[in-house]
């Protein structure tokens, strides 16, 4: 008799009619063969196997460079469970338009067979998905971001429970692409897209959309958060989970080499986009990376921003539209070399500088996140590790101050809840447009973001030892438009002091916003700074906080009675302890 995932499987093979269905299995041998059909489909190349072994550049369709927010649909029954922040399709209508385009769609073409666990093998957190597709890059790609083949087969057995997800490029026409999530049936519907996240359907789709909504429902959380290890002098590690918006150097931060490492403190990566946490027997919240990879975006990464990616992109990773030098390496933007004689662009032209960018600027390295110097020993640990401290953070250019920690943990969710982000705005030193973004899971949340609230507000009161919550900013600007704070490495000198707070030490003041670090409290040695640039960067003005709640009530209100009391509590909270303070 066929298994659970076998019958589906001929059930997504009946509705897009491939001529041939290969059930992958992750082997090295399936990987080449895999790898080869790229390269003969003209769009892949493979890189110098000198300096870059088992190294390939894709090119994907121009019109297909990034995730397309809104082509993103979450398909419930009521429109209101997916609430204002999210594109809603009503199911029927949703599988009878978005099953046209599926229909036949892989004609002539292999059908994919992906089973892969998300999560490593045999943790109580990982769960397992189902990924058929048409294109071989999406099977490369799938083969280092999860745990992928015989694994992901041995651990779900004869059981249901795993999540399909049908995915087929289609024709590539923007206007017949559609990414389509079922969270009551847990299903994942992907067509007219080969990139990232609308294509590798464990990412974005389920580790987030999916698995959100089954997180409220089971009692865990599924957040867009990088995890580090903060090594302390005597080996200590604590462990930490960071939300941002895109942008803001999230993967620079989860695998950054820390200033202080001659006074001890190092970091360690576990991931840098996505924390699945449950609560342990031992009351902490327990964490674990779902991916097995990084797909981080190539342009600005340089031995400056990130030694430790650059170190683990020389073998084994898949570049997607940077450009390519005539030495086959591959080349983007800021990685800290000029552009070479004989580059070629990521449309594959000779560039020159009329041409622009050689790399597309979301251009993208996928690389096994084992071959990072920084990766924590424990970072495949089936109970995770535990999360002493959660940092919310954003582009904020006047408003933020470089740390600050939250009151509690309902004063934290409403830090999280008002989290926003300022688009680069060019080098006027302009402040740029505000878009909020909380918890950095505005695209990915995959229910009303009102219950997402709701749910961390609950998740507070379960968990025996939660994590502090903390707020970043490394972006904050002095009059003259320049950045304040050197961050990259030197963010470790945060982190150090969220450490302390997490300990009980740490000297912090109190403002109207929370606690931030008092004059000695940041651990400045061997860094060269303003005594103004300091004041400035802790600075909490009550107009810039006044317009920014005037914002982000705004924003809240979109919500309506949906939105926890809780959360207009605080708004309120932090308005009426401005009018309180006594003016320095
Ligand atoms: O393309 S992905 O969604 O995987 C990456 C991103 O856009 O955040
Ligand atoms: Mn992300």
């Amino acid at each position: 008799m066929a298994t659970p995932m076998e019958a589906w499987v001929e059930e997504a093979a009946r509705l897009t009619k491939p001529d041939q269905v290969v059930f992958c299995d992750g082997s090295e041998a399936e990987n080449q063969n895999i790898l080869q059909t790229m390269l003969n489909q003209g769009d892949s190349y493979q890189l110098n196997q000198k300096t870059y072994p088992n190294c390939y550049l894709h090119r994907s369709n121009p019109s297909d460079v990034a995730r397309t927010e809104h082509l993103t649909f979450i398909s419930t029954p009521q429109k209101d469970d997916v609430g204002p922040t999210n594109n809603w399709m009503d199911p029927e209508g949703a599988k009878f338009k978005v099953g046209k385009l599926l229909d036949g769609a892989m004609r002539g073409r292999i059908m994919y067979v992906v089973p892969y666990i998300m999560g490593p093998a045999g943790s109580p957190i990982s769960k397992v998905g189902v990924e058929v597709t048409d294109s071989p890059y999406v099977v490369a790609s799938m083969r280092i971001m999860s745990r992928m083949g015989k694994v992901a087969t041995d651990q779900l057995g004869n059981s249901s429970d795993f999540v399909p997800g049908l995915h087929s490029i289609g024709d590539l026409d923007p206007l017949r692409r559609y990414i389509v999530h079922f969270p009551q049936e847990r299903l994942i519907w992907s067509v007219g897209s080969g990139y990232g996240g609308n294509a590798l359907l464990g990412k974005k789709c389920f580790a987030l959309r999916i698995a959100s909504y089954m997180a409220r429902q089971q009692g865990w959380m599924a957040e867009h958060m990088l995890i580090l290890g903060l090594e302390s002098p005597g080996g200590r590690v604590t462990y930490m989970a960071a939300a941002f918006p895109s942008a803001c150097g999230k993967t620079n931060l989860a695998m950054m080499v820390s200033s202080l490492q001659d006074m001890g403190y190092k970091v360690w990566t576990i991931g840098d986009d996505i924390s699945w946490m449950k609560i342990g027997p031992d009351g902490y919240l327990r964490a674990i990376n779902p991916e097995a990879g990084f797909f981080g975006v190539a342009p600005g990464t340089s031995m400056k921003t990130n030694p430790n990616v650059m170190a683990a992109l020389h073998h084994n990773t898949i570049f997607t539209n940077t450009g390519m030098t005539p030495e086959f390496e591959p080349w983007w933007e800021g990685i800290g070399t000029e552009p070479p004689p004989g580059l070629i662009t990521w449309r594959g032209e000779k560039w020159d500088p009329s041409k622009g960018v050689a790399a597309q600027p979301n251009s993208r390295y996928t690389v096994p996140a084992k071959q990072s110097p920084s990766i924590d020993p424990r970072w495949e640990a089936p109970e995770g590790v535990p999360i002493s401290a959660f940092i919310f953070g954003g582009r904020r250019a006047r408003l933020a101050p470089l740390v600050y920690e939250s009151f509690n943990w309902q004063h934290g969710v409403f830090v999280g809840a008002t989290m926003a982000s300022e688009t680069t705005a060019a080098a006027t030193g302009d402040v740029g447009i505000t878009r909020r973004d909380p918890m950095a899971m505005l695209p990915f949340c995959g229910y009303n973001m009102a219950d997402y609230f709701q749910h961390w507000l609950e998740m507070g009161k379960k968990i025996p030892h939660p994590p502090k919550i903390f707020h970043v900013n490394w972006f904050r600007k002095g009059a003259d438009g320049k950045f304040l704070w050197p961050g990259y490495g030197e963010n470790v000198r945060v982190l150090k002091w969220i450490l302390e707070r997490v300990e009980g030490r740490g000297s912090a003041q109190e403002t109207p916003i929370g606690y931030v670090p008092t004059r000695n409290g940041l651990t400045l040695e061997g860094l060269k700074i303003a005594p103004e640039a300091l004041d400035e960067l802790f600075r909490v003005d009550a107009d810039n906080w006044a317009t920014d709640l005037a914002d982000s009530k705004e924003f809240f209100a979109k919500f309506g009675d949906r939105l926890p009391a809780e959360i207009r509590k605080e708004h309120e909270a932090v308005g009426k302890r401005f009018q309180q303070s006594v003016p320095a």
